[in-house]
């Protein structure tokens, strides 16, 4: 059985000149089609070697598993896996406080390390990421091989927008279209005046496959628009996006391809989880994500107990490597929120799929007045709203004894006409979230822009409570 999956090794070895038949769809065929249950079963021995090997070359699991009485020679089927306890991001910190800079869960000899990088750290102490060499070489083929996935080939030109930095994002994508044999164009985002070079290259080169965030193509659309030029000139075939809901939410996803022309494909996990494209749409299966359960084992949990919910249910995704050396997660507790099914994929790939895409992370969900409120709810109704301006931001504070919700939407109607709009939006968002909401309309192009990751939500409630 597991010797029939191509290049199923642990630590993983692949063949760096290796390409698929230019026929093919798929990268590995087997690995991608094979029946579930038998690739389940091949994963399942993985779980007990990626742990073998992190409980004796790490103190943080071995301290962490003894005292919750796991062992991994005991992992012998998915229901003792689900009794690992997850790991979370505050336990990351503190054992990198504990034992800088990269924590006693750094698997490998720091010799082995080759690229560094890390949390932005704007909302509290960063974390940093220890890639160890032949990791990368191995994100760069899981990443290839996604992207082959999504129709991308040898000698196409894939133009990377997103941040150059500590951002792992835009690493790795580039390290997989290197790997593919693509012609890469790493262009970077977020320095002055950027987005308007970008609409210039983007018409110059052409490229058949583009990479950044989903709120970030918004806004090349319309730097692009205001200076005459139609976004669809540039040819853009396959638009693949990570770091934040969008691409799976309807009408951002129809706003993308309607300004651009292209196929929208959503992907990514989590930073830490690097190879992070393993949640992936493909050229064939467009919509939602597919869980490639034989580069990360994805599960999707209860977010109090963490086990497993049925398929067809919502929880929290808990991520597992099961290629990587360096700094491996063992059940790395996401927060976010999603729902998944097992259902036959037009692909042919036998994955389990998020069908909505990640769709908000348990901690941005807005609680008021009893209510929970998705911010991409709100996206995605303004979105459909004729006259809506490409921008808003929601604001929650308490007055009083009481929360109040503002919703401050952009709009291109002219002042002295808003009437309608605001009275029509405003009853239709309130109906739909099930809470008051106060709507005010501002006009298009006065709130701030994301080049990275949008940040909608200002939250005043906690300010006041400190
Ligand atoms: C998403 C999505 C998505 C990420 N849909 N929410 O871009 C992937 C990696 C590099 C990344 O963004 O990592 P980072 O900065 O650690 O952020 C991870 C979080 O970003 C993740 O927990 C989600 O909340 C969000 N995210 N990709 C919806 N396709």
């Amino acid at each position: 059985m597991g010797a029939q999956m191509e290049n199923w090794h642990f630590p993983a070895r692949y063949d760096q000149s290796y390409l698929p038949d230019p026929d093919s769809p798929y990268w590995f065929p087997h690995r991608e089609t094979m029946d579930p249950q038998e690739r389940d079963a091949a994963v399942l021995v993985r779980l007990r070697e990626v742990m073998e090997y992190a409980y004796s070359t790490s103190t943080f699991y071995r301290t962490k598993w003894d005292a919750a009485g796991v062992k991994p020679a005991d992992i012998t089927s998915f229901e003792a896996f689900e009794q690992v306890p997850v790991v979370t991001k505050a336990e990351m910190r503190e054992s990198q406080a504990n034992h800088p800079p990269f924590g006693d869960y750094l698997c490998c000899d720091s010799s082995e390390i080759h690229h560094i990088h890390g949390t932005s750290g704007t909302t509290g102490a960063p974390t940093a990421f220890a890639i160890g060499r032949r990791d990368w070489e191995v994100i760069a083929d899981n990443h290839a091989r996604i992207l082959w996935g999504m129709g991308v080939r040898p000698g196409d030109t894939v133009f990377v927008a997103a941040l150059f930095s500590l951002y792992l994002g835009s690493w790795g994508a580039l390290a997989g279209a290197e790997r593919l044999h693509c012609r890469v164009l790493p262009f970077g985002a977020g320095a002055q005046g950027m987005t308007a070079r970008a609409v210039t290259w983007l018409a110059r080169t052409k490229p058949k496959a583009f990479y950044a965030t989903p709120s970030y193509a918004l806004r090349l659309a319309e730097v692009a628009e205001s200076e005459g030029i139609d976004p669809r000139e540039f040819g853009l075939q396959v638009m693949f996006f990570s770091g934040e809901p969008g691409a799976s939410v309807p009408a951002v996803r129809k706003a993308i391809e309607d300004a651009f022309g292209a196929t929208v494909i959503d992907c990514g996990t989590m930073a830490e989880m690097t190879p992070f494209m393993s949640a992936s749409a493909t050229a064939g299966t467009p919509d939602g994500m597919l869980l490639w359960q034989d580069i990360v084992w994805h599960e999707v949990c209860d977010p109090d107990s963490f086990r497993t919910v049925p398929y067809g249910s919502e929880g929290t995704p808990v991520y597992t490597h099961l290629e990587r050396t360096s700094q491996p997660m063992i059940r790395l507790a996401s927060n976010d929120l999603t729902r998944w099914v097992l259902e036959d994929n037009p692909c042919g790939r036998t994955y389990p799929k998020l069908p909505d895409g990640v769709y908000g992370r348990i901690d941005d969900m807005i609680h008021i007045r009893g209510e929970n409120v998705y911010p991409t709810e709100v996206d995605n109704y303004l979105r459909g709203v004729s006259g809506y301006g490409g921008e808003h931001q929601i604001v929650v504070r308490r007055t009083g004894s009481m929360d109040e919700m503002i919703v401050r939407a952009e709009t291109t109607h002219p002042a002295g006409q808003r009437d309608a709009f605001e009275r029509d939006t405003g009853s239709g968002l309130q109906s739909l979230l099930g809470v008051r909401v106060t709507f005010e309309s501002v006009d298009a192009n006065t709130l701030e822009r994301a080049e990275h990751k949008s940040r909608r939500v200002v939250d005043e409630r906690e300010h006041t409570k400190r």
